[in-house]
């Protein structure tokens, strides 16, 4: 894996700030996007002082396709040849029942996780198709797996992921390329400070009580299926804290 070329969407925190790091340690170099640049140029900055990696910032909306192609478009010739895309830029926006929700917030949520997905690998995979080698690794959920209250919408666009992941592997399967989706359940990151709109209080209860993932753990599955020799595909990983089952069952007794 040393000098590949990784990209991932939403770098400037949690799971792909962590994957950035991950990759970063193996000798990989790092294209890394999100939308704050402060947030990424901090992270841009960790990796090159941490493990002297080579990293480029590409900041975008990846609800923004114009911007996707025109951020491609700019990439230097040493930076075009992407071995890795991590699409992992997304959200969820509240907790609300499907007839009282922001209709707003889920137009973002849809758009981000979907769409962003979607269009990134849209713009992506014909260059790895060219150069006869590649992997898209999606970020998922356990909220792909089945609806939670005040879910729906978010479950929705998981669902999506691992539909894309899957049809994106069907269309894929007569080359070399492979196609993963990393489905984490509770992971400790800014996510629930963002679906609760900035409310700490709101966001720290999800993660009372018991021990949570960390940005880090899933980093490390998302290197394992990189980093497995070219004719093994993991598929689909489903990565859960001990303590957790499923989406609503979640001990906090230890
Ligand atoms: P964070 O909020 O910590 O990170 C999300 C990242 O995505 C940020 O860097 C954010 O940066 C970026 N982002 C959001 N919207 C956009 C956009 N439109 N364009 C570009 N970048 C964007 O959350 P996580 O690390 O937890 O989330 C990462 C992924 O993991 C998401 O897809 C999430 O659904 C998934 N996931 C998270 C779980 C969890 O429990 N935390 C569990 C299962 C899956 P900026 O705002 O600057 O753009
Ligand atoms: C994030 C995990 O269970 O809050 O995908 O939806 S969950």
């Amino acid at each position: 894996m040393k000098d590949k070329t990784i990209f991932i969407t939403g770098a400037g925190s949690g799971i792909g700030a962590a994957c950035a790091m991950r990759f970063a340690s193996e000798g990989c170099r790092l294209i890394l996007n999100a939308r704050n640049t402060d947030r990424l140029g901090q992270v841009c900055s960790e990796v090159r002082k941490n493990y002297g990696a080579d990293v480029l910032p590409l900041p975008f909306d990846v609800r923004d396709r114009k911007a996707i192609e025109e951020a491609l478009a700019s990439l230097p010739d040493e930076w075009k040849a992407i071995d890795v895309l991590v699409n992992n830029a997304g959200l969820a926006l509240g907790l609300d029942k499907e007839f009282e929700g922001s209709l707003d917030d889920w137009e973002t949520v849809i758009d981000t996780n979907i769409k962003g997905t979607l269009a990134m690998t849209r713009l992506v995979v014909p260059g790895m198709l060219e150069r006869g080698r590649g992997h898209i690794i999606n970020i998922g959920s356990i909220a792909g797996d089945g609806a939670y209250p005040g879910g729906s919408v978010y479950c929705a666009t998981k669902a999506a992921v691992k539909a894309l992941t899957d049809g994106l592997r069907i269309d894929l399967v007569d080359t070399p390329l492979r196609v993963t989706n990393i489905k984490p359940g509770q992971v400790e990151t800014n996510f629930s400070m963002v679906r609760f709109h900035g409310d700490k209080d709101r966001a720290d209860k999800v993660y009372e009580g018991y021990k949570p993932l960390e940005a880090a753990d899933i980093a490390e599955t998302v290197w394992f299926a990189a980093s497995m020799p070219e004719h093994v595909q993991i598929a689909e990983m489903l990565v859960l804290p001990t303590c957790q089952a499923t989406s609503g069952i979640i001990s906090r007794k230890i």
